[in-house]
C-alpha cells in the first residue's frame, strides 16, 4: 500500500492541512507554544521550557566513586519523577553526532522518488525502510511526519538491504553511533538496577543481555502550514525499555507532567533519555514511562533520531521479584514483549492495564 508522503503535501504549497491530519480539539497543541523563529529570537520560548531534568555525566569515568554515585542518584531521581532526562557528557562525541545527523539529513534531502526505493510496507509487516504512518484507528488520524526505520542492534541481525546506501557515510556513522548507544544502555540499566538495591546486570540480563535489540527511527517533520492543528507524533509512552533521542535543535519534543505539556529545551549535544514501558514494568512502577509527543513547526523542518532499546520478542517481562512483597504487590501482569507490543501497537488481544 502506498502512503501519501507528508513531505509531498508540504511541498505542494497547501495553506490548510487535509482533514486526516487535524487532531481532535483536546489533542491540539493550542495551550502550548508553537515555537517559531520569531519566538526563538526573542528568547520567549525559554520561559516555558527547561524543567525537564538535565543530568551531566561528566566525571563518570575519572571523577571517583562519589561523583559516579551522584550521577547515578540523579539518573534514578529523574527516572522516578519524570521518566525523561536530558543527558550531557554521555560519552558520545559531538563529531559522531554531527556525522549521524548529517547522514540522516542528506538522505531526507534526496528527492522523494529516490527515497521511495527504500519504501517499507508496514501493512504487510515489512516495517523497515522509508515510511509514513498508515491510519490504524477508526478516525483515520495521521501524523505530520515521514520516517526511516531499521534495526541497529544486534549487528548480526541487521538486514543491510534496509539501510540507506546514500550518503556514503550513512552506514559507518550510524553503526558507530549504535555501538556508542549500546554502551550507554548498559550504563543506564546498571545504574537503574543498583539504585533499586539490585546487582548491576540484573535488569540488562532480564532484558536479553547480548540479545537486547535496538531500532533506529529517523523522524522527519516537514514544515506544516497549520502546526496548531497537527501533531508530528501523537502522545504515547514508548514500548521500549529505554529510548535515546537526538534532534536538530528545532524545539518540539514535549513531555506530559502534572497536567501540562512541557517542551524540552534545545541543548546542543544533549541526548534525551526516556524510560520506556519495559523498565517501568520491571521496576513495578518506580521508574516512570513518560507520556510524550512531537510537535511540528511552520518555519523549520524538524528531524529527530530515536533509538529504541527493546528486549527480544519472547522475553517475559514482569515486575522483578525482589521488589514485590505484601506492601508492594505487582502492579503489572507479566507478559512477553511481543504480547505487550501486539496489544499496544496493534490493539490485539484483551484490553488490560497497559
Ligand atoms: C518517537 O519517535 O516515538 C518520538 O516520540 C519522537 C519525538 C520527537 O521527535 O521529539
Amino acid at each position: 500500500m502506498v502512503s501519501t508522503r507528508v513531505e509531498s503535501l508540504a511541498q505542494s504549497g497547501l495553506l490548510t492541512i487535509p482533514s486526516e491530519y487535524i487532531r481532535p480539539v483536546e489533542e491540539r497543541p493550542t495551550d502550548c507554544i508553537i515555537v517559531n523563529a520569531e519566538e526563538e529570537k526573542n528568547g520567549k520560548y525559554d520561559e516555558r521550557t527547561g524543567q525537564i531534568p538535565v543530568v551531566d555525566m561528566a566525571g563518570w569515568e575519572e571523577g571517583g566513586e562519589a561523583r559516579r554515585k551522584e550521577i547515578m542518584r540523579q539518573v534514578a531521581e529523574a527516572s522516578e519523577e519524570w521518566g525523561v532526562m536530558q543527558v550531557l557528557n554521555h560519552g558520545i562525541s559531538d563529531s559522531l553526532i554531527a556525522r549521524l545527523q548529517a547522514a540522516g539529513k542528506a538522505f531526507f534531502d534526496l528527492p522523494i522518488e529516490e527515497k521511495e526505493v527504500y519504501a517499507n510496507d508496514s501493512a504487510s509487516g515489512k516495517i523497515a525502510g522509508y515510511g509514513s504512518k498508515l491510519a490504524n484507528n477508526a478516525s483515520g488520524q495521521l501524523e505530520w511526519e515521514d520516517y526511516y526505520f531499521h534495526l541497529l542492534w544486534p549487528t548480526h541481525e541487521r538486514d543491510m538491504t534496509t539501510w540507506p546506501k546514500y550518503p556514503s557515510d550513512y552506514i559507518e556513522a550510524t553503526d558507530e553511533y549504535g555501538r556508542e548507544i549500546r554502551k550507554l544502555v548498559s550504563r543506564i540499566l546498571g545504574t537503574l538496577s543498583m539504585e533499586l538495591g539490585l546487582e548491576e546486570p540484573r535488569m540488562e540480563t532480564i532484558l536479553g543481555g547480548q540479545d537486547l535489540e535496538m531500532q533506529l527511527k529517523i523522524n522527519y517533520y516537514p514544515r506544516c502550514p497549520q502546526p496548531e492543528l497537527a501533531l508530528g507524533v501523537e502522545a504515547h509512552t514508548d514500548i521500549s525499555a529505554l529510548t535515546f533521542l537526538l534532534h536538530n535543535m528545532v524545539p518540539g519534543f514535549q513531555l506530559f507532567k502534572d497536567g501540562k505539556w512541557v517542551t524540552a529545551k534545545c541543548i546542543p549535544g544533549a541526548l534525551i533519555v526516556h524510560i520506556g514501558d519495559q523498565v517501568e514494568i520491571l521496576s513495578n512502577g518506580k521508574y516512570k514511562s513518560g507520556l510524550h509527543r512531537g510537535l511540528v513547526n511552520k518555519e523549520k523542518v524538524r528531524i529527530s533520531w530515536a533509538v529504541f532499546c527493546d528486549p527480544p520478542k519472547d522475553a517475559m517481562i514482569g515486575p522483578m521479584k525482589e521488589l514485590i512483597n505484601e506492601k508492594n504487590p505487582p502492579l503489572f501482569a507479566a507478559k512477553t514483549f511481543k504480547d505487550h507490543t501486539d496489544h499496544k501497537l496493534f490493539k490485539k488481544g484483551q484490553s488490560k492495564k497497559n
